[in-house]
């Protein structure tokens, strides 16, 4: 089954199986705003403050990071992280499926226009699949070059995880993974290391980009293990504001980043370069353990 209802009065298209998984996505930005699995609670973060719609990036769920992630890149003219997230998307004609008996997706289409080329001179055709099974979220981004030249981006998938208690919270899998920890750094600066500890764990703000992620990655907590997979993307970002940054974020409680951490599939260090006519995906999948 699924629906199209307002979300805090955003278009929005409901998705269920009938083995009870769940998901809610808006046209704007198409941003994935909860995933619940079946018979279980609600596996994403979303601000109770966030603001929506008029040019609004939704402060939670899955917001899609294109065509450059933060203002790491060439063109720093470009909104931090693009535009794709506060762009009204599209349904694709026939794009929502009811699948079989616990599979259930739809596909939005986000397409350049005349204030995207002043922002970001090239043609494209940009897809997001978001695809229910049983107690997994599966995420594609398919970014295709329609122009007649190549271009170059980066991209993400900012997916915020909600957490009972971020200091019970930890990461399985970054281990020796070279980073960038890029708290107290603007632009492309940070230190550069590898994580010596077998799981990642937090006690303050955290901002670190690794670098060619070798496999999935765990979410440990305990009410449960998030597995977190990806395909095409070799990065991954781990955000948590603490206490201080989340105080100035107008869009978060002061208490938000207690129960939130971003693991966000990416591709920052070597940006994508397409060819006229070619295309790209980048995956991230969520499974609930
Ligand atoms: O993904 C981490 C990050 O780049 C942080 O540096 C912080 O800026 C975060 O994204 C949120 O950015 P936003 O523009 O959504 O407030």
């Amino acid at each position: 089954m699924n629906r199209n209802d307002d979300f805090h009065g955003q278009p929005a298209v409901n998705l269920l199986t009938s083995a009870g998984d769940r998901a809610t996505v808006l046209l704007h930005g198409a941003h994935v705003v909860s995933w619940i699995p079946a018979g279980g609670d609600e596996r994403l973060y979303l601000s109770e403050r966030s603001a929506y719609g008029n040019g609004h990036a939704v402060r939670g769920g899955v917001p899609v990071i294109f065509p450059q992630f933060n203002q790491r890149g060439p063109d720093f003219s470009l909104p931090r992280h693009g535009f794709a997230r506060t762009r009204r998307w599209q349904v694709k004609e026939d794009g929502v499926t009811a699948g079989s008996a616990d599979t259930a997706s739809v596909e939005l289409m986000l397409l350049d226009d005349a204030d995207t080329r002043a922002m970001w001179p090239h043609p494209f055709s940009l897809s997001l699949t978001v695809s229910l099974g049983a107690h997994c979220l599966d995420l594609a981004l398919r970014v295709a070059n329609t122009g007649a030249s190549a271009l170059a981006f980066t991209a993400a998938l900012h997916t915020y995880l909600r957490v009972a208690d971020i200091a019970q919270a930890s990461v399985r899998g970054l281990q020796g993974v070279r980073c960038l920890d890029t708290v107290g750094n603007v632009g492309n600066a940070g230190s550069v290391g590898a994580d010596a500890d077998a799981d990642l764990t937090f006690q303050g703000e955290t901002d670190r980009i690794y670098y060619e992620v070798p496999g999935p990655l765990s979410l440990l907590a305990p009410d449960g293990v998030l597995e977190v997979a990806m395909e095409g993307f070799r990065d991954v970002v781990v955000w948590n504001p603490w206490a201080d940054l989340s105080a100035t974020l107008p869009d978060m409680p002061d208490d938000g980043y207690r129960r939130m951490l971003c693991i966000e599939a990416a591709t920052i260090d070597q940006p994508v370069r397409l060819d006229a006519g070619r295309s790209w995906l980048g995956r991230q999948t969520l499974t609930a353990r």
